[in-house]
C-alpha cells in the first residue's frame, strides 16, 4: 500500500517523495493520487511545517509573478483578474445527493457537479507544480480543531493559506487514520499578468458528503483559500449534524472593570464593520472572521478557526483603524491584493492620504479617468481590495485566547447588519430564543462589494451566513435553538446597527461602536440597568453619557440619544412581517420562529396604538 499508489513517482523530486513517504495515511495518499492522475502536474511540492518550506512558497510566489515586491521588505502585492475580485455566487454550488433544492441555496446534483468540475480540471496542471498543504483549523491539539489538506497550483493561494492558518503536516504524519477536509483548486490558465483567464469556466463546488471543495479558474482568495470560506460550507454542515455552531463571527475580548476580560463573538455580513469592531484599539482581538462554538459543562466556548486576517482595506485609515494601521505599517509580512501600486507603495480608496493619478491596479496599467469595458470609471483600488496578515502582527492580540485549546467562554454574541431604518445602534434580546430568532435569524443587510453583483440592495442574511449557507435554513435555526437549550450559562444576544440613517445622514460615528461594546460588557455582568422595549433592552441615557465621556471623551447629548434609540415602531413591524413571510416559505422553520415574531409584532402594535409610529426612548415604554 502506502505511497506506492502515487503514480509517476519517478517523475517527481526525491525530496517530495521523501515527504510523501512520511505519510502513512491511506486516505491522503488516495486523495493526492486521484488529483495527480486527473490534473497531471509536472511536479509536486509538499508543504511541511518547516520554516524553509514557508520561505520557499513565499519566494516562488514572487518568482512566478503571482505576487510582486513592494518597497517594504516583507510587503508584497497580488492582483486578481478584473472580473475575479470577489466571491462568485452564481458559480458557487452545493452538491446534493439528488440535486434536491435547499432554501436560498444554489444546488446541483452531486455526481453531475463533480463530473463537471473534474472535467474542467483534466490535465489542467500540465507544466505546473501541484502544491499540497496540510492545515489545522483552530489551535493544534485542540478538541475543537479540524484538519484540512489543500491542493493548488497557485503559490499565492498557498502563501495565503499559510499566513491565515497553522500548518500541521506533523499531525498527519502522526495520525495515519485521521480524516480531513479536502480542498482542491486550480487557477487554470493565466495571462501575462498571471491572473486567471478562463473566468467563464470559473466554478466553486462543494461536495459535503465527500468533505471536499472543488474550485477552478479563479484566484480570489474567497473562492480558493481552502481552510477559510471553502471549509466553512463543510463545517456548517458538520456542526448541524453534531450539535455545535460553526459561525461567520469575530471573537474578541472586551476589557471590563477590575481587569476582567469578557469574550464576545460578532456576526456581520462582509464589509459591515466586523473586522473593524474586532480591531478596536481599546480591546483585544482574537479573530475577525470564523469561530467554532461548542458546549462544555453548560457553557458556550469558542475558538478562532484562523491564525490571520484577510480583511477589506478600502477605507482603512490611521485615525479610524489605528491597530490595523500599525500592523500594516510595521515591518511584518503583508500581502496587499487589488490595491493601486505606485513607485513600490500601496494605495487604496479612503486611506486618508493623496492617491496618485497613475500606477498599476486590478485593471492593469492605470491612469485616473480610465474606463472599463462597461464604460465605468476604474477606481484606484477595488472596493473589495484586501490585506492578508498574520494575527501575530497585531498589538493587543489576545494570544492566550487565540491558542486556548479549550476555547474561551462566550459572554455575548452580537449580530449586526447594514440597516438604514429599523434597528437601534445596540439592543439586547429578551432571552436566547428571542435573540436567535428576532436578532440573528432576522438580519437584513444592504449588499456590499464582497460578492459580485449590485450593491445597496436590502437582503435577508440570517446570522450573516447566507452566502456560505450549505444546509436547510430551518434546520440550521433549529440547531441554534437546541444549542441554547443545552447551555446553563447562555451568552446574552445583542443586535447592533452601525448604519442607521436619518435624512440620508448616518446617525453615528464609526467609532461609537467602542461605547456599545462597553455597554454590552457591563450588561453581561449585570452591572447596569436598561430600558425594556418591545424589541429588547436598550441602553439608558444615564449609562451612555458617562461611557461616551470615558471611552471617546465625547459629550453625548439627550438629542443624539433620542434620535438614535427612537423605537421605529412602524418600520419594525414591517420588518418582522417581512421576516415572517420569508420563514413561511421554508417548510422546516421551527414553530418557535413564528411564535417569537408574532409576540414581538403584538408588543409593537400595542406600543403603536399607545404612542404612535416612532417612540422616544425617554418616554415611558
Ligand atoms: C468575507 O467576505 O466575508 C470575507 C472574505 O471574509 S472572503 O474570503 O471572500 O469570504
Ligand atoms: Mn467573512
Amino acid at each position: 500500500m502506502k505511497s506506492s499508489i502515487i503514480s509517476k513517482r519517478e517523475l517527481f523530486p526525491s525530496s517530495e517523495i521523501k515527504k510523501i513517504d512520511l505519510l502513512q495515511n491511506q486516505k491522503i495518499l488516495e486523495f493526492i493520487s486521484h488529483y495527480i492522475d486527473l490534473m497531471e502536474p509536472s511536479s509536486i511540492f509538499l508543504v511541511t511545517d518547516s520554516r524553509e518550506d514557508y520561505e520557499y512558497i513565499r519566494r516562488k510566489s514572487l518568482e512566478e509573478g503571482e505576487e510582486r515586491q513592494l518597497a517594504v521588505k516583507m510587503h508584497t502585492y497580488h492582483f486578481d483578474n478584473y472580473y475575479d475580485q470577489a466571491r462568485d455566487k452564481e458559480n458557487t454550488k452545493i452538491l446534493t445527493p439528488n440535486g434536491e433544492n435547499l432554501p436560498f441555496i444554489n444546488t446541483m446534483e452531486r455526481s453531475a457537479g463533480i463530473a463537471e468540475v473534474e472535467g474542467l480540471m483534466k490535465g489542467i496542471m500540465r507544466g505546473r507544480t501541484m502544491i499540497i498543504g496540510f492545515f489545522s483549523l483552530g489551535p493544534k491539539d485542540s478538541p475543537f480543531s479540524m484538519k484540512g489538506v489543500q491542493i493548488t497550483d497557485s503559490y499565492y493561494v498557498m502563501h495565503s493559506d499559510m499566513m491565515l492558518y497553522r500548518t500541521d503536516f506533523d499531525y498527519f504524519v502522526r495520525n495515519p487514520g485521521a480524516d480531513f477536509l479536502r480542498f482542491v483548486h486550480s487557477q487554470g490558465e493565466v495571462d501575462t499578468r498571471k491572473v486567471s483567464k478562463n473566468l467563464k469556466n470559473r466554478r466553486i463546488y462543494f461536495d459535503l458528503d465527500g468533505n471536499r471543495s472543488l474550485s477552478v479558474n479563479t484566484q480570489y482568495a474567497g473562492n480558493t483559500v481552502g481552510p477559510k470560506k471553502l471549509a466553512f460550507r463543510i463545517t456548517i454542515n458538520r456542526a448541524l449534524k453534531e450539535g455545535w455552531l460553526s459561525e461567520h463571527m469575530f471573537l474578541m475580548g472586551v476589557n471590563g472593570s477590575g481587569g476582567r476580560i469578557t469574550y464576545l463573538t460578532g456576526a456581520f455580513p462582509s464589509a459591515c464593520g466586523k473586522t473593524s469592531t474586532s480591531m478596536i484599539p481599546s480591546e483585544k482581538i482574537v479573530g475577525d472572521d470564523l469561530v467554532f462554538i461548542k458546549e462544555d459543562r453548560g457553557k458556550a466556548r469558542a475558538i478562532n478557526v484562523e491564525n490571520g486576517v484577510f480583511g477589506i482595506i478600502d477605507g482603512v485609515n490611521e485615525d479610524d483603524d489605528a491597530k490595523l494601521w500599525n500592523a500594516i505599517y510595521s515591518d511584518r509580512e503583508v500581502i496587499f491584493s487589488n490595491v493601486l501600486v505606485h513607485n513600490g507603495e500601496p494605495f487604496w480608496n479612503g486611506m486618508g492620504v493623496d492617491i496618485p493619478d497613475s500606477g498599476e491596479n486590478h485593471s492593469g496599467i492605470w491612469k485616473r479617468g480610465n474606463k472599463d469595458a462597461e464604460g465605468n470609471e476604474i477606481t484606484p483600488s477595488h472596493k473589495n481590495a484586501r490585506f492578508t496578515i498574520s494575527l501575530d502582527s497585531f498589538d493587543g492580540l489576545d494570544r492566550e485566547a487565540l491558542e486556548a485549546k479549550e476555547g474561551v467562554v462566550v459572554g455575548g454574541m452580537i449580530f449586526g447588519g447594514r440597516d438604514s431604518d429599523t434597528w437601534p445602534p445596540v439592543c439586547e434580546s429578551l432571552n436566547w430564543n428571542h435573540g436567535v430568532i428576532n436578532k440573528g435569524a432576522s438580519i437584513e443587510s444592504e449588499t456590499t462589494a464582497a460578492t459580485l453583483g449590485k450593491t445597496g440592495v436590502r437582503t435577508f442574511n440570517p446570522m450573516s451566513i447566507m452566502e456560505f449557507m450549505s444546509v436547510d435554513l430551518g434546520k440550521y435555526v433549529r440547531n441554534y435553538l437546541d444549542f441554547g437549550a443545552k447551555l446553563k450559562d447562555k451568552p446574552l444576544i445583542f443586535a447592533v446597527n452601525y448604519f442607521l440613517k436619518e435624512n440620508g445622514k448616518f446617525l453615528n460615528e464609526k467609532i461609537d461602536k467602542a461605547v456599545w461594546l462597553k455597554w454590552m460588557e457591563k450588561r453581561i455582568h449585570g452591572e447596569i440597568g436598561a430600558v425594556l422595549t418591545p424589541i429588547g433592552y436598550i441602553p439608558k441615557y444615564e449609562d451612555l453619557k458617562p461611557l461616551f465621556k470615558s471611552v471617546l471623551n465625547k459629550d453625548y447629548t439627550v438629542k443624539e440619544y433620542e434620535e438614535q434609540f427612537r423605537i421605529r415602531v412602524a418600520k419594525l413591524i414591517e420588518k418582522d412581517v417581512r421576516i415572517k413571510e420569508i420563514y413561511k416559505g421554508i417548510r422546516t422553520t421551527p414553530a418557535e420562529v413564528f411564535r417569537e415574531l408574532d409576540e414581538e409584532i403584538g408588543r409593537l402594535k400595542k406600543l403603536k396604538e399607545e404612542k404612535g409610529d416612532s417612540v422616544s426612548p425617554v418616554a415611558q415604554m
